[in-house]
This record gives structure tokens, C-alpha cells and sequence, in this order.
């Protein structure tokens, strides 16, 4: 027996993932429509003129081809998400298929690698040893930005001396944007190098009517509501505690709604609700406020709250304090300059707008400085680093102390704050991120074969079996539309945020008020099974089923 590893860990590397039954054969590719940018159809079509309104692909049974040798370079880029390592494997072994020559390099710590020609090759050793394992640690992963021509011209030189025929990126929206990008240049320079993207990112928000999830979400979430159904199960035992539990997920709220949907929490926050019903941080308060006074009526001093990590951003003002915030701190060397939190605080109340300002006066300082941190390579704020839960505890407690001064309160309040996030990231992926991801590989290998640049790989009809799925090539422009950053106008993929009218948000919403009540309506999903029932291993998210009518 291998010592370094557990016996799961053992059991899930001989794990064969499941695949579309149509890419077990010769297939042929099946061309649809010309499409458009989902919105500024025509700045993105003047600035994507190569890869604008590309059709989209799916694939029917073809016939046996010999397929020239080629090699082939792939980026790990972003956040880690469950199932990255099999994208990875999937893409070698659907490359050795279609010619037992070709050839896998694994450019290292995300785009830079490709910029600073840091490479590995990926032999089978390397792959059979990461097959169904989390993390990206094959080959690591990082956030750097590909947009200048300095960067791609790089990118183009290792290609033409390792002879890469294509550039895989495995990311987000923001890398997806980079592949958009690279591939639309390499083609306007008419360099024989193709790129593709794969649909990564453990928040969601990679989705839209071609991509019905991104990979990651599902694993991850069914962590977090493992820990969130622990949790409950301490809170019903010990009745003491009132827990605030942070949920990751950037600016959009899916995988809080997920974790809602599995666990029945009594309290959860919705983002993009909060924007929707314009609410302060006060109603905030007051919501949460009004369940607790409620619970503790009926002798119940216990509970759980769900927040989503970009909370914050979605509140009215702290929108455009944040915009203001991302404008005034992008390239600024006189705050870099600027030695303590003081001298900080004190440079952005006299540089920002005068309602944006006094609002930044009132947070508290620790929320102050966290909302001016760094921005990521993107221009992001960096909402896991701000701490919305321990902000909320702060003012509940204040309030339930004037209540309880004025008699309305006669619970106990005692709160824990919690923040699950990196915990899920590297998860040893569920089935069926695990199939989904080595599919995915697998499509981005044929787009490749065929000469196909500018695409992303997808796969649909997830919640059937994996015999079923549906793979695609969707083309990365159709994704594409013209948003603020760094203080310009520039074309990127767009996030997609939690539909209020969208049905998972609504099964949600029909539910809540009986999981605020008294009775215990909590569920405990355990952890994730790899061996077993189908319905026990390999159910997609609630958010899945719902969406496509299961649930
Ligand atoms: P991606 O969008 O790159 O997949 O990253 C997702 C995420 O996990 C967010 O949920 C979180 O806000 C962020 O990354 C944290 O970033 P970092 O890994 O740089 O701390």
C-alpha cells in the first residue's frame, strides 16, 4: 500500500470518469447558427472581427480520422476549483486518442508560465498520479492578466519552439476574457495558434444558456453544506449559539443560495436581493434582528446565517463606494506610498465624493481598511479578505441590546462567526465534477484536432446521466459584452448573478419563512460519497435540478 496516500485517495485514482456516450467514438462535428456577444453586439463585433459570430458546435457520430501529431499547452488560471487535475487529464488522454504522439505541456503558476515560458511536460506519469484528485497543485495556477501585446507576442514565441498548436486556459470569467483575447489576436496576426477555454470557477457565475455550470460549484458546495449541516447539528445540540457563516463566491450569491437549498439555514442573505430591494445595512439588521426576537420567544437562542461574500458590494452606496474605491486605488503610487491605516483612511475621505464619503466614514475602521486592500490583477476588491460576517454579529448585537433594554429581546445572544471558502476549493471532486471536468478535457481535445480557436468547451444536459450529456464548442465571444474596469470600458465575460426570477432563487424565497421558524427544519448533507447509490454519489446541485425542472 502507498504510504502517502489515504485509502480514498488510492480508491478515487483508479476512478474511470464517465463520458457522453458519443465521444466514446469517431465523431464529426455539427455547426449551428452564426451568434452574437450576449450585449454591445457591435463594439465586441468590431473588436473580435476573426472570432466574432462563430457558430456553435456539437458533435455526431463521424468517421475514423488520422490526425496529425501536434503538441498542445494548457494554463491552469485562478482560483483552484475541484476538478481542475481532471480537465488536465481528460485533455491528455483525448489528445492520445486522436494520435498516441501528441504531445501535453503544462505552463506553470497560471498565464505567467506562458509569458515567461515556464513550462513542464505532462507525461502519463505525472497525469495518472493527479487523476480525480482537487487542487491544481499539477502544475499551479495564478491570476495574472494576459492584455498586453508584449504578453501574447511571449506567448506566441514558446508556442512556435515547443510547436504548440493550441493554448488551453482552464479559468473564470476574467480568464476566459484572456482566452477571448489571446485567441482573437493570434488570429488577427495569423499565428497557427488556437485557444480554448474551459469553464472554471467554484462561484457560479460562469453560466448562461450554453453553460449550465461551471466546474468546481458542485463539489465545492456540497463542502461548505456538509460544514453548514455540522454546524446546525452543534446548534441544535448545544442551543446556545447563533452562527454567522460567510459563504465564498465573489460578487454573486449562487453558492449561498446552493448551500440555503441543501441545508435549510434560518437565516440566509441574498445579494443580489439586497440590491434588488434596495436595502441598508439597517434593514439587513432589522431581518435578521426580527428572527432572532422571534426565536427567542419561543425559547429557541440558537441559529444559523448564511452571508454571501460579496454582500457588501450589493448594499446601496457601498456600490458606488466600491466603484469610486476601484477608481481612485487603480495604479495609485501616492497611496502605495502611504505608510499607515490612518494615513490611508485619511487620503480616501478627502478623495472621494462627498455622499460616498461620509458613507466610508461611518463603517467601522476594520471594514474601512478591508474595503481598501489591494484589488486583484482584475480590478476586483477582494471580498473573501473583508469580514461582512463579523461586521453583521457587531450591529445585531447592538440592536438586541437596545431591545432587550427596552423589553422586547428576552433571548441570549451569543454569536460565532465562521468564513468557509478555501476550504471547498480543493476538494477531492464529486462524481460528477470529476466526469463533467474530464469531459470537458476531452471536448477541448477535438475542438483542437479540428482547428477550432475562440472557443470554450461545454457540456450540457448535466443533470442526466453522464451517458447523455451533451458536448459543445461555444464560442467565447457569444459570452462577451462591454463593462467598467479600471477605469475603462472593456470587453469581458459576464458574470452571471442569482436570477430573482429565476427558479432556484424562488423555491428559496417560498421556503424561507418556514426554515425562520421555530420548528428545526434543518437538513444535514454529510459528506460527499465517491462509492455508493447514484443517489447518493452522483446528485448535481439542487440549483441543477430546479433550473431543469428535477426538483
Ligand atoms: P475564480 O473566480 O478565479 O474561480 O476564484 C474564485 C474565488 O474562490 C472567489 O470565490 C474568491 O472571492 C476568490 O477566488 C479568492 O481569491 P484568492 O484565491 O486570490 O484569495
Amino acid at each position: 500500500m502507498e504510504t502517502h496516500k489515504s485509502p480514498l485517495q488510492i480508491a478515487r485514482s483508479g476512478y474511470q470518469p464517465k463520458i457522453p456516450l458519443i465521444l466514446k467514438g469517431n465523431v464529426a462535428l455539427k455547426y449551428g447558427e452564426p451568434t452574437e456577444s450576449v450585449a454591445d453586439q457591435k463594439e465586441i463585433k468590431s473588436l473580435f472581427p476573426k472570432t466574432y459570430g462563430l457558430p456553435v458546435i456539437t458533435f455526431e457520430e463521424g468517421v475514423e480520422v488520422q490526425y496529425p501529431e501536434i503538441s498542445v499547452g494548457v494554463i491552469l488560471s485562478g482560483g483552484q476549483a475541484p476538478g481542475g487535475h481532471n480537465v488536465i487529464a481528460g485533455l491528455f488522454d483525448g489528445l492520445k486518442k486522436l494520435n498516441p504522439k501528441n504531445k501535453l505541456y503544462g505552463f506553470l503558476d497560471g498565464p505567467s508560465g506562458l509569458v515567461d515560458h515556464k513550462y513542464v511536460e505532462l507525461t502519463s506519469e505525472i497525469i495518472d498520479e493527479y487523476r480525480n484528485t482537487g487542487g491544481f497543485d499539477i502544475i499551479g495556477s495564478g491570476r495574472t492578466k494576459l492584455e498586453q501585446e508584449w504578453q501574447f507576442e511571449q506567448g506566441a514565441e514558446i508556442c512556435t519552439k515547443l510547436k504548440i498548436k493550441a493554448i488551453v486556459i482552464i479559468g473564470g470569467d476574467d480568464s476566459n476574457t484572456n482566452a477571448c483575447v489571446l485567441a482573437e489576436y493570434y488570429a488577427q496576426k495569423n499565428y497557427p495558434i488556437q485557444v480554448i477555454g474551459c469553464p472554471k470557477t467554484i462561484d457560479g457565475d460562469l453560466k448562461n444558456e450554453m453553460i449550465e455550470t461551471s466546474f468546481g460549484f458542485d463539489t465545492a458546495c456540497k463542502v461548505y453544506s456538509e460544514l453548514i449541516g455540522n454546524i446546525q447539528r452543534d446548534a441544535s445540540s448545544a442551543k446556545k449559539y447563533w452562527h454567522f457563516i460567510r459563504l465564498m463566491g465573489r460578487s454573486a450569491s449562487h453558492i449561498t443560495l446552493e448551500c440555503a437549498l441543501q441545508s435549510q439555514p434560518n437565516i440566509t442573505l441574498i445579494s443580489e436581493e439586497v440590491e434588488g430591494k434596495n436595502l441598508s445595512l439597517n434593514d439587513i439588521v432589522e431581518y435578521i434582528v426580527k428572527i432572532i426576537v422571534n426565536r427567542a420567544n419561543y425559547g429557541v437562542n440558537f441559529g444559523t446565517v448564511l452571508i454571501p461574500e460579496g454582500l457588501i458590494e450589493f448594499i446601496p452606496g457601498m456600490k458606488k463606494l466600491i466603484q469610486e474605491l476601484n477608481d481612485l486605488l487603480a495604479n495609485n503610487d501616492d497611496f502605495v506610498a502611504l505608510n499607515t491605516d490612518d494615513e490611508k483612511r485619511q487620503y480616501i475621505k478627502g478623495m472621494l465624493s462627498h455622499e460616498t464619503s461620509q458613507l466610508y466614514r461611518s463603517l467601522p475602521k476594520g471594514i474601512a481598511r478591508q474595503l481598501a486592500m489591494d484589488r486583484d490583477p482584475h480590478g476586483n476588491v477582494q471580498v473573501s479578505l473583508i469580514e461582512t460576517e463579523k461586521l453583521l454579529i457587531e450591529m445585531v448585537a447592538k440592536r438586541l441590546a437596545q431591545l432587550k433594554a427596552e423589553g422586547v429581546y428576552k433571548g441570549v445572544f451569543s454569536a460565532i462567526s465562521h468564513f468557509f471558502g478555501y476550504e471547498g476549493r480543493c476538494a477531492i471532486p464529486s462524481n460528477l465534477d470529476a466526469n463533467y471536468t474530464y469531459t470537458l478535457g476531452m471536448v477541448a481535445s477535438l475542438l483542437i484536432a479540428e482547428g477550432k480557436t475562440g472557443y470554450m468547451a461545454s457540456v450540457k444536459n448535466l443533470t442526466a446521466a453522464p451517458e447523455e450529456w451533451i458536448a459543445c464548442g461555444v464560442p467565447l465571444t457569444m459570452l462577451m459584452n462591454m463593462e467598467k474596469r479600471n477605469k475603462k470600458m472593456k470587453p469581458v465575460i459576464q458574470k452571471a448573478l442569482v436570477k430573482l426570477d429565476g427558479a432556484p432563487f424562488q423555491y428559496f424565497e417560498s421556503h424561507r419563512e418556514e426554515w425562520a421558524d421555530e420548528k428545526v427544519s434543518y437538513i444535514y448533507p454529510g459528506p460527499i460519497q465517491y462509492f455508493g447509490p447514484t443517489e447518493v454519489c452522483d446528485m448535481p446541485t439542487k440549483t441543477l435540478l430546479i433550473e431543469h425542472g428535477k426538483f
